[in-house]
């Protein structure tokens, strides 16, 4: 038995919660630990994904007596309706934030509030999608291959440029099963046309639309978001920052960034650091001023600042229970409204900043890329203003705090394992090395994990479960989201604690790359750095993306988004291990599709695996590893 002590267990991070729940009670405020229990149990039809309310001669709920909806709809096409238009919110919320960085680029300039940190990374873009660079000003590409991108949005014709970075198999795999993405607003709308009223019902098509709407995440909207947030603010490179609540600074003002944009974080972390504004914060009072984030922007900033991580999705409501928030700043995605009347119940601002999420009880920024400058320091301002504001009796921060090394983007990665094989590399790196530990059995292979908390799965405990039994047998992680700060929460980030974790042959790459075992890629969008790597990997080593021994796992996951990755994920060839279920269990006929040998994995390869028990999950991920293995003689 090894000794995890040196870890923070779940218990631990549980116990803090509960001292934070003590806050909330105090003060009266209301948590989602009770509205969990108010919520419990759920709608039976709901779960099942077998009510329809898509025309109002419903809702129409299908049971044995009732086993057509007033259309005469079956449960087939209801439960496969539902998974469609599922996955077109989380590719539309994907890839409009994809969209937004765009607009983004569009208006960066010298010496603006946005610039280009990367500009080889956008050349090599350009050099990519056929653009001319050669004694170009870096801005007029930079607003050139703006607009490109954004027309592969609503462009007529074609498929999306990324689409080419796939291995050539991949490509005609999607090619013949019809689903290379269009436009991407287009794959939306065809998903909420063919689910309106009276049209399709054939789980067929339904899938295969959803394979192809989430591809157009994956492979377009997603995609763009990464790589232009690499162009504008950097690409990230290994540096190292702390996680978890203990992060937070008592004699600090502490801001808090939530959600996933990194445009507005960005700001906010340099308006933080401006000597004026510490300077401000002091002769107020405080020491200084702490910026920390939960969710994606956090994952975002983490990546190429070093901001250190505060929590996870379900962490959100325990950082303004500490009593030591003075602003709580949002973007968007995967913020509770929740958050509004909680801060009133201390002296938090809960600062909204996005037309596209507005909350009650908010106080509204709107934030432009033209006015980012100032938004950000009256946003900094307001916080240090209202540091006094603070009521001592209620300060309470629990002093976990890991060592996390993050900032894995496909680059790094690359780069780090130059170091470990003697191959040759050449002047870009490739993934040889990667792949030389892979066949020759060192690593067994690598799962892909990612996804949010969902409370039906005790928070965290199914992501640091799940990466330590797979440490222990040799697979590498890769992760993002909230799954990444789960394993920095525990300190699976640490490279100097985690290898001791991990199986004799992976704790040697740890040992001579310097890499923890589970290294941070990022945040959701940046799962586009995962299919990324797959593709490399595919494309040095000969072998289809399927036979590789990778899979991709979302254990705790909650929201449309997590659906679309899914359905990118296993249309790249990934096989998907769930450990929470889409609501499709009511149709045996969209089960097979989804997990069957003869459903959508003879179209990709691979399918999804759901299955609640987080022990039998991970068995079943070693397992398949080791057949992708044995299949390949390695
Ligand atoms: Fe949201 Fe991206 Fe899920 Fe976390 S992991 S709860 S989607 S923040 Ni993407
Ligand atoms: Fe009922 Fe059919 Fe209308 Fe759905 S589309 S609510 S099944 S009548």
């Amino acid at each position: 038995m090894k000794d995890w002590a040196s870890l923070t267990t779940i218990e631990e991070m549980e116990a803090a919660t509960n001292s934070l729940l003590e806050n909330a009670e105090k003060v009266g405020a209301d948590t989602w630990q009770q509205r969990v229990k108010n919520q419990t149990p759920h709608c039976g039809f709901g779960e099942a994904g077998t009510c329809c309310r898509i025309c109002s001669m419903g809702p129409c709920r299908i049971t044995k007596k009732s086993p057509r909806g007033i259309c005469g709809c079956d449960v087939h096409g209801i439960v496969a309706r539902n998974f469609l238009r599922f996955t077109a919110g989380g590719s539309a919320t994907h890839s409009d934030h994809g969209r937004e960085i765009m607009h983004t680029l569009h208006q960066a300039k010298e010496g603006g509030n946005y610039t280009v940190k990367d500009p080889d990374k956008l050349i090599r873009i350009a050099h990519e999608w056929g653009v001319e660079t050669e004694g170009k000003d870096i801005y007029d590409l930079a607003h050139e291959m703006a607009e490109i991108g954004l027309l592969e949005y609503g462009k007529p014709f074609g498929t999306q440029r990324f689409l080419k970075r796939a291995p050539e198999h991949t490509q005609k795999l999607w090619h013949d099963a019809e689903i290379e993405p269009r436009a991407i607003d287009r794959e939306v709308a065809t998903a909420l046309h063919m689910t309106h009223m009276g049209c399709s019902s054939l789980p067929e098509a339904l899938i295969r639309q959803a394979l192809r709407c989430g591809l157009s995440d994956g492979w377009g909207g997603s995609m763009m978001g990464t790589e232009f947030s690499d162009v504008l603010f950097g690409t990230p490179k290994p540096l190292d920052t702390t996680a978890n609540i203990g992060v937070m600074e008592k004699d600090n003002v502490n801001i808090v960034v939530h959600g996933h944009d990194p445009s507005l974080s960005e700001m906010v972390v340099h308006y933080a650091n401006d000597p004026e504004m510490i300077a401000y914060a002091k002769s107020l009072g405080a020491k200084g001023i702490t910026v920390s984030g939960v969710c994606c922007t956090s994952n975002e900033v983490a990546m190429r600042h070093g901001i250190p991580m505060a929590g996870n999705f379900l962490n959100q409501e325990n950082v303004v229970l500490t009593g030591a928030c003075e602003a709580i700043v949002v973007d968007v995605q995967c913020i509770f409204p929740a958050l509004g009347p909680l801060s009133k119940c201390f002296h938090t601002k809960f600062i909204t900043t996005s037309p596209i999420a507005r909350m009650p009880d908010s106080e509204f920024i709107r934030f432009n890329a033209e006015t980012a400058g100032e938004n950000a320091k009256a946003i900094v301002k307001m916080a240090i203003e209202n540091f006094k504001n603070r009521k001592p009796e209620l300060v309470n921060i629990p002093s976990q705090k890991q060592n996390a090394r993050v900032g894995y983007s496909v680059e790094a990665i690359v780069k780090v394992l130059d170091g470990v094989a003697n191959s040759q590399v050449d002047e870009f790196g490739t993934t040889k090395p990667l792949l030389e530990c892979v066949t020759s059995g060192v690593l067994r292979g690598a799962v892909a994990m990612v996804g949010c908390n969902n409370p039906k799965v005790r928070p965290d405990s199914a992501h640091v479960g799940l990466m330590k039994k797979l440490l222990e047998n040799d697979i590498i992680l890769i992760v993002s989201g909230c799954s990444a700060q789960a394993a920095a929460k525990a300190g699976l980030m640490d490279p100097v604690k985690a290898k001791e974790y991990c199986g004799d042959g992976l704790k040697r790459v740890c040992e001579l790359a310097d890499i923890p075992p589970v290294l941070h890629m990022g945040s959701c969008v940046d799962i586009s750095r995962m299919l990324i790597l797959a593709a490399e990997l595919s494309k040095d080593s000969g072998i289809p993306i399927s036979q590789l021994p990778v899979v991709g796992c979302a254990p705790e996951w909650m929201s449309e988004k997590a659906v679309s990755i899914g359905n990118y994920v296993v249309a790249s060839g990934l096989d998907t291990f769930l450990g929470v279920d889409p609501y499709v269990k009511g149709s045996t006929e969209v089960c097979d599709w989804l997990t069957g040998e003869h459903g959508v994995k003879d179209w990709v390869e691979a399918n999804y695996t759901v299955e609640q028990d987080i022990e039998k999950l991970g068995d079943l991920m070693i397992e398949r590893i080791e057949a992708k293995r044995a299949a390949l003689g390695i």
